[in-house]
């Protein structure tokens, strides 16, 4: 049971070098000794160093870098967002476990985490490269006071939560590439992928996926990405403590998704201009069915990319993969 584990390993975190008794923690959960023995042992493969104290319980001494509910939650400062996170050391995607959660009542602001996965996914199910314990691989369920049609710009409040987040955390100014990339040196170090449960008239989730390339060096790559992927660590040198990457993100996530359901897009609209690099410029927008060519004006209040086409036509795109 993932969550009596992490249970388990929040405790031993929270005791700060104090003994936790087996017994009790035992007794509370109704489960044999035996049983949270086998939850040590498994810490222990994972990386945790933990010793038996006799008659006093289980001390944690040392833990791998790992981006549990209790390494995120000593940096957080939400109210909702982040306050029930559960974390894998592996899964196919988070984005289908948070999906999964969310039709089972997961409540506004649930973070599903995992150190790796084996079948991360991005935009039209193409695959994202989930390196373990390199980057931040997580899916957030939130809940806004919003329309249906109001679920894309989303992925716009969550890109200007990312960039203000890697300022704050890490010091460097990374920009938006429209719609759903943070690049640094011209090449991508984020992605995100939101995805919707609606009712026609009401939105019951959005499930936000992030995938943050964070301590990677150019190896940890496959070899294709190599010419369009960074991590934080190739732009800046140094190693980035990533659970308090996360808590910071949640933290503009949740301040900038408040102001979004009770001011509407203009606060966000204005912020993220702030950020884009694609304004201004001359692109080409791959879409499904076409692919287009015009000078980028900026975005609308619905979100949309706004297109000047040569023949001086304005045209509003919803989704494509964009070449500056
Ligand atoms: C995205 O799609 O950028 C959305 C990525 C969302 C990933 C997160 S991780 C947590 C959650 N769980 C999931 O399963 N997914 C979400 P898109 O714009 O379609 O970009 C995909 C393209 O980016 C691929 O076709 C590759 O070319 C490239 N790519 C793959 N892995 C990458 C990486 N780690 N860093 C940079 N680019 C990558």
């Amino acid at each position: 049971n993932t969550n009596v584990k992490n249970e388990l390993l929040k405790r031993l975190f929270e005791a700060d070098g104090r003994p936790i008794s087996g017994q009790e923690f035992a007794d509370e959960f109704g489960l044999s000794r035996t049983a949270v023995w086998k939850y040590i042992k498994e810490f222990e493969v994972e990386g945790y160093e933990i010793v038996s104290v006799r008659k006093k319980g289980y001390v944690l001494i040392s833990s791998p870098d790992r981006v549990h509910g209790a390494a995120i939650q000593q940096y957080l400062k939400t109210k909702r967002y982040g306050r029930h996170i559960t974390h894998f050391e592996t899964c196919a995607s988070t984005q289908l476990i948070a999906h999964d959660f969310a039709q089972n009542d997961a409540p506004d602001g649930t973070l599903i985490v995992s150190e790796e996965q084996s079948g991360g996914k991005g935009r039209l199910s193409r695959p994202w490269s989930s390196a373990a314990h390199k980057g931040i691989w997580m899916s957030v369920i939130v809940r806004p006071e919003l329309l249906p049609q109001q679920a894309p710009q989303m992925t716009l409040v969550a890109a200007v939560a990312i960039v203000r987040a890697i300022e704050e955390v890490v010091n460097i100014e990374a920009t938006i590439k429209w719609p759903n990339d943070i690049m640094l040196d011209g090449k991508k170090v984020t992605g995100i992928l939101t995805e919707l449960q609606a009712d026609p008239d009401r939105v019951k989730a959005i499930i936000i996926g992030i995938g943050m390339n964070i301590n990677h060096e150019v190896n940890d790559f496959p070899e294709e990405l190599h010419s369009i992927a960074t991590s934080l660590k190739i732009a800046t040198g140094q190693e980035i403590n990533r659970a308090k990457l996360i808590a910071a993100i949640l933290g503009f996530l949740e301040l900038y998704t408040s102001m979004y359901e009770k001011h509407g897009f203009g606060p966000i609209k204005l912020l993220w201009e702030g950020y884009s690099n694609t304004a201004g410029k001359r692109i080409r927008a791959v879409m499904l069915n076409e692919t287009i060519e015009g000078l980028a004006l900026g975005i609308s209040d619905e979100g949309l990319l706004e297109l000047k086409l040569d023949d001086g036509s304005i045209r509003g795109i919803y989704s494509a993969d964009i070449v500056l």
